[in-house]
């Protein structure tokens, strides 16, 4: 998928509280996700932001779970990175994690911002991450659509 025909979003995201859910394979790349959706949920005047920490994708979509049916949680941002290794092991947690965060925002009705980086190598997980040097910053994109959905859904 590529940037071409994204919007830009930005959202009011004032008195919203939001949880962000993130794995915890591959440092860097999260890091710079995680910093990314704080920075652009602080942007939005989100209210509260709260952080937990999975050990790996796979485990996104009951962290989301549990996150989305906490009263006190409006949105819920979903970080993760996952790296193609050389067996089938990436296409069953790639899927399991979209197909589970999905289930997680149809069975809640609470957003789920989608910040889960499915890369062929480092690089390009890199490129994607919000860091000085990336050129796409995809934590940063999930916590906006997450907000720009509650808004939308609030009318
Ligand atoms: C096992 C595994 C592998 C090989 N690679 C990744 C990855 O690139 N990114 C990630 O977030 N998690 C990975 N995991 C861990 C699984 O998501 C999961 O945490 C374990 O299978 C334990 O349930």
């Amino acid at each position: 998928m590529s940037r071409s025909g994204a919007p830009t979003i930005h959202s009011d995201g004032a008195g919203l509280h939001v949880t962000i859910v993130a794995a915890s394979w591959h440092d860097t790349v999260m890091n710079g996700l995680i910093d990314g959706a704080q920075r652009a949920l602080a942007a939005s005047g989100v209210e509260s932001v709260t952080l937990v920490r999975v050990p790996g994708s796979f485990e996104l979509p009951i962290g989301a779970l549990h996150a989305a049916r906490d009263e006190d949680t409006d949105a819920v941002v979903a970080l993760g990175v996952v790296i193609r290794g050389g067996t089938p092991h990436f296409e069953y947690v790639c899927q399991a994690a979209t197909q589970g965060l999905m289930d997680v925002a149809l069975t809640t009705g609470k957003p789920v911002g989608f910040g889960l980086l499915t890369c062929d190598d480092e690089q390009q997980a890199l490129d994607r991450a919000g860091l000085p040097s990336s050129m796409e910053d995809k934590g940063a994109e999930a916590a906006e659509a997450a907000v720009a959905t509650l808004v939308a859904l609030r009318g």
